[in-house]
């Protein structure tokens, strides 16, 4: 998929919002981009392109905001496409909404390979959990220690509560806490490449020279 708006002078993110229907996934996306809380946003799905400046650095967001199957007996995950697009994963749920939260477990272990077996298409991509409608704790069905275990258990996960309805700055942190993150990994990606390299001349030296001895 391509983004036209985005030049390659920019570091270009691509982000999967994944999560059960009606959490909030588009709420948690238009916030970000406009700042807004408009009330209802249908049934689409889309990838949105947002650019901002951080630290100097132009960022050029894409974010895929997708569709949780209707009825879906068993947990769905996400398809071969969305999984070879992007970078960085956010889970939502609704802290008010407990099988929404079995959802986001399931899109989490399998994003981490765990679920039996039959997941792993993370490669240890990171994720951000995201308990969202905050606002209505008096409803509240999941706690905050639960979606924290939950993130705890996965490296690469952080984890957030937030409302898309009360305030912007929720979905700042959530997309933001992801871009430190996906830096990060790309980072040690850079370091571990460049160590294999260092690595691979050092045994071609020696074995170069072992030969010779030999
Ligand atoms: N109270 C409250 N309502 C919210 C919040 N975020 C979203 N909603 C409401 O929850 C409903 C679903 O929001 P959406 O953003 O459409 O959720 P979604 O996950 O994109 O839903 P689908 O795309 O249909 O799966 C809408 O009525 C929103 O107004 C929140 O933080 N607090
Ligand atoms: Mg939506």
């Amino acid at each position: 998929m391509k983004h036209p708006e985005c030049t390659q002078q920019k570091l270009t993110v691509n982000f999967l919002i994944l999560g059960a229907d009606h959490v909030g996934k588009s709420a948690l996306a238009v916030r970000f981009i406009t700042r807004r809380f408009i009330g209802e946003y249908g049934d689409i799905e889309t990838v949105y392109t947002h650019n901002v400046a951080v630290d100097g650095t132009e960022i050029c967001f894409n974010i895929w905001d997708s569709l949780y199957p209707q009825n879906s007996e068993v947990t769905a995950h996400p398809s071969e496409q969305q999984m070879r697009w992007a970078d960085g994963f956010v889970v939502v749920y609704s802290i008010c909404d407990r099988a929404s939260f079995e959802v986001a477990r399931g899109q989490v272990a399998w994003l981490r390979g765990s679920a039996g077996g039959r997941g792993g298409g993370g490669g240890g991509r990171p994720a951000v959990l995201v308990g969202n409608k905050r606002d209505l704790s008096h409803r509240r069905a999941v706690s905050a220690e639960e979606g924290k275990v939950l993130a705890a258990g996965v490296a690469g996960c952080a984890f957030l509560e937030v409302s898309a309805a009360e305030a912007h700055h929720g979905a700042l942190l959530a997309f933001h806490r992801l871009l430190a993150l996906v830096r990060q990994s790309r980072a040690a990606s850079r370091r571990a490449a460049g160590l294999r390299g260092i690595v691979r001349s050092v045994s071609a030296a020696f074995g170069g020279r072992r030969r010779r001895v030999e």
